[in-house]
């Protein structure tokens, strides 16, 4: 079987599972919540790289059926997370080719619905290459998924061309700082100085913002004394399975 014929069966012979890697407030050292990430274990395959398979997934359509089940499994989780009461936040990832899914919205509605989750607690995370290849009819669509009363955050932020006009504009609460520049952080100037600019672009536009790829002790000092909102990274953890979570939210009480 060719590997695009190996994922066309993934979901239905249940090979496909959602890890989550914490994001942690830079202040307080508490994790605020998680980046769900999908994870394929093939039997000739064996774990398939997302960098592998997302993109196959794009380009044959099958990205469609397998994000409504990435959010549904991760709604479904996250409800159960916070069912005693707590506040934790999960961001999933949307490829720009869910953009064209004509149910797009009213998918996600039904996983909100169907699992019980608080849409105040889910989130959705949109490359900034992806936001402003089409920036016309992705304004309509970020507003109405955003009154589904989730929250929006720009990826890999600072390797794409957002204009200032376009932030300003679009519906979304958080940036996320590309991990290219965390990776050199500490070693060369100018990704101290882009650093710095993005939380201030953040900061003047009322976003939060988040760095991600923090795997040093180093990193994380810089980025505290930039006032940077949220981290993520292999310093705090790497993505983890599910069942791994509530001890891990219990260990950072
Ligand atoms: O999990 P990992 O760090 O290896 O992810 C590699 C890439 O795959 C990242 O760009 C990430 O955004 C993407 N990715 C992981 N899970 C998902 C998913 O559920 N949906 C989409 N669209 N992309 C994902
Ligand atoms: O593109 P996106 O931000 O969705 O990618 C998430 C990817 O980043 C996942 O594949 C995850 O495994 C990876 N990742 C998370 N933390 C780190 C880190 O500290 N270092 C590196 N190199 N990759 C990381
Ligand atoms: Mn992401
Ligand atoms: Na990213």
């Amino acid at each position: 079987l060719t590997v695009e014929a190996q994922l066309r069966r993934a979901l239905e012979r249940g090979e496909l599972r959602m890890v989550y890697q914490p994001k942690v407030a830079l202040a307080s050292g508490r994790i605020v919540g998680f980046e769900a990430l999908l994870r394929w274990q093939n039997a000739e395959l064996g774990e398939v790289s997302p960098v592998r398979f997302i993109p196959l997934a794009e380009r044959t359509g099958l990205i469609v059926p397998i994000g409504a089940w990435v959010l549904h499994e991760t709604c479904r989780q996250l409800a159960r997370w916070n069912a005693g009461g707590a506040r934790l936040r999960v961001a999933v990832n949307l490829s720009p080719r869910q953009f064209d899914q004509k149910d797009l919205v009213p998918m996600m509605q039904r996983c909100i619905e169907e699992t019980g989750v608080d849409a105040g607690c889910l989130e959705f995370e949109i490359t900034e290459t992806a936001l402003m290849s089409r920036e016309v009819e992705v304004d309509a669509l970020l507003h109405a998924i955003r009154a589904l009363g989730v929250e929006l955050s720009i990826d890999d932020f600072g390797t794409g061309y957002s204009s200032l006009a376009a932030l300003k504009r679009f519906p979304v609460q958080r940036l996320k700082i590309d991990r290219a520049f965390i990776r050199d952080l500490g070693r060369d100037e100018d990704s101290a100085a882009i650093v710095r600019s993005i939380v201030n672009l953040a900061r003047n536009l009322k976003l939060a913002v988040v760095a991600e790829g923090v795997e040093t002790e180093e990193q994380l000092a810089i980025l505290r004394g930039l006032a940077c909102d949220d981290y993520q990274g292999f310093l705090f953890s790497r993505p983890v399975e599910a069942d791994v979570v509530p001890a891990l939210i219990e260990a950072n009480r």
